[in-house]
């Protein structure tokens, strides 16, 4: 049986468009949820949208429409984006979904039940932008005495009744799990920031609203609905069956890792292990913050009009390239910046100049001299076997750093073999060998293509679409890590008379153009 692995994006909120920023976030789980089915695990990956909460409703508010109407137009966008950037979630969430309330209201009444849900007077200072709730001693001033959160959101004073959650209770089960599980926050510069905060003490945390109704109601408490964050982390368990379907939750559940935002940590390393251990549920393994992408080094907002549709740049440059780019430009973890001419350049660099070339090269000179049939053994040079080392050394490597979420320093690796492949083809020298040593040949560009063929697999979670394209070109049916161990597969193919089409270019050469300032 395989082992199943559960990975899940951070749920978005569905209050504007969605931005590159959340685009980012979908393509890095995808290639992480594509990485794990091609080792074999039974992958359940889950992403969606986050729709309720005082910013949905003062969005609506201010574009004076129901904020049910604003929550299904919007989120539509978000989904219709995940089908264009080859989003293979198994579930795309909404957290007005039927399911999704009963989910929340029964982990709310498993707290109850723990005896961590009391009622009292709520004063203190929220922010409508992060939907979070300080304390006076994290705040700034901004401009004219404004009081800011330590994102640098405004911040408003509120006081209501609400249901509090005893936060304070788990201090020290949570350094204690911590301890216990190193791995659960990543990047290391995550977990200090963290550790730090726990350690300087939790206060009990409010979490139902009454100012507003849009929102999960609180059981058995008329006029509460439940602070957003409370239903949002919940998605994550309503997504595998909680609490009525066992065996799935039982199989999913706890989650392998929440591939989330820096700017969110807290709430899943903080706030949702404490509601499960209240709850009395296992923890997820993992919680991953990524880095924030930022416009030409600037921070993206609507005011400075340099916020970038996601859409339009998949368009300009497709999918694959925007998919690349993104893991290979960003170091998985920290913040990264983009441009037109950053992925004009990367995307020709790596895609169309060496990898692309390199197969389009190959197979081209195969399907017109060869009649597209494959290569014969011909005659072997320890070159040949170098070659191929080398390129099983790059795809080892490229995994051994994906399973680190080393993104980058996966792709990093993998170029390398691709170069080797480069270098390989200077030396060899195919196109002349056809009139001096034609079975030299045959033997050269056998090699290239089983060479290709890894490369293409391990690429294969990354650019998706461009990888099966080479691979069915090439024949090759199996696609898994498996079939990288399969050394035969190029010998059953010829046996079978296997013949290769005249290729399309995988990766055209990119022209600049420009997305800017659209949204
Ligand atoms: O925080 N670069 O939703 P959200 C990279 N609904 N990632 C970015 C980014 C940027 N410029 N801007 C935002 C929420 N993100 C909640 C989550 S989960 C139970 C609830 C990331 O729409 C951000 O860090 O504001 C988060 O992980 C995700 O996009 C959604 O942000």
């Amino acid at each position: 049986m395989p082992k199943p692995y559960y990975i899940t994006t951070a749920i978005h909120y569905p209050n504007g468009r969605p931005h590159i920023g959340h685009a980012y976030e979908m393509i890095a789980a995808d290639t992480i949820a594509r990485f794990q089915r091609q080792a074999g695990r039974d992958v359940r990956f889950q992403t969606g949208t986050d729709e309720h909460g005082l910013k949905m409703v003062q969005t609506a508010r201010g574009r004076d429409m129901e904020v049910r109407a604003l929550a299904d137009e919007m989120s539509g966008y978000f989904r219709d984006m995940a089908e264009k950037l080859d989003i293979s979630c198994d579930r795309f969430i909404r957290t007005v979904e039927s399911d999704h309330y009963a989910a929340s209201q029964a982990i709310w009444q498993a707290m109850a039940d723990a005896g961590d849900l009391y009622l009292d007077r709520y004063e203190g200072w929220y922010s409508v932008r992060d939907e979070a709730f300080y304390e006076e001693k994290e705040l700034t001033e901004g401009e004219g005495g404004q009081k800011l959160s330590p994102q640098g959101t405004p911040v408003e004073w509120t006081a209501e009744e609400t249901w509090f959650f005893r936060l304070s209770k788990y201090q020290q089960p949570l350094l204690d799990f911590y301890a216990a599980n190193p791995d659960f926050i990543r990047p290391e510069s995550r977990r200090n920031e963290i550790l730090r905060f726990v350690e300087g003490g939790l206060a009990d945390l409010s979490v139902s609203r009454t100012s507003f109704d849009w929102g999960v109601p609180v059981p058995g408490s008329p006029g509460h609905v439940m602070y957003v964050w409370v239903d949002a982390l919940t998605n994550y368990i309503t997504g595998v069956g909680y609490p009525d379907d066992k065996a799935m939750f039982e199989k999913f559940w706890p989650a392998d890792l929440h591939l989330i935002g820096k700017d969110i940590v807290r709430f899943h390393t903080v706030y949702w292990p404490a509601f499960l251990m209240s709850a009395q549920l296992p923890l997820p393994k993992q919680v991953f913050g990524h880095g924030f992408l930022l416009n030409r080094g600037e921070k993206m907002s609507k005011s400075v009009g340099n916020v970038v549709d996601p859409m339009a740049l998949a368009e300009l440059y497709g999918v694959d390239t925007l998919r690349y780019f993104l893991l290979r430009d960003v170091s998985f973890g920290q913040d990264g910046t983009f441009s037109d001419e950053a992925i004009v350049t990367r995307a020709n660099a790596d895609l169309s100049n060496s990898f692309g070339n390199l197969a389009q090269r190959t197979l081209a000179f195969i399907a017109k001299n060869l009649e597209g049939a494959l290569p014969e053994a011909g005659k072997g040079d320890p070159a040949d076997a170098e070659l191929l080392a080398a390129v099983r050394q790059g795809t080892a490597e490229f995994r051994a750093q994906f399973e680190k979420l080393a993104l980058s320093q996966a792709l990093e690796a993998w170029m390398q073999a691709v170069f080797a492949c480069n270098a390989y083809i200077d030396t060899q020298a195919p196109w002349a060998l056809r009139k001096t040593d034609p079975e030299r040949m045959h033997a050269v560009l056998g090699t290239l293509i089983r060479a290709i063929r890894d490369l293409a697999i391990a690429i294969l979670p990354v650019v998706p679409a461009s990888a099966n394209k080479l691979l069915d070109f090439l024949g090759a049916k199996d696609r898994d890590h498996a079939a990288l161990e399969d050394s035969g597969w190029y010998e059953a193919l010829a046996a079978k008379g296997f013949r290769i089409s005249p290729p399309t270019p995988i990766f055209p050469r990119l022209e600049l153009k420009t997305a800017e300032g659209e949204t």
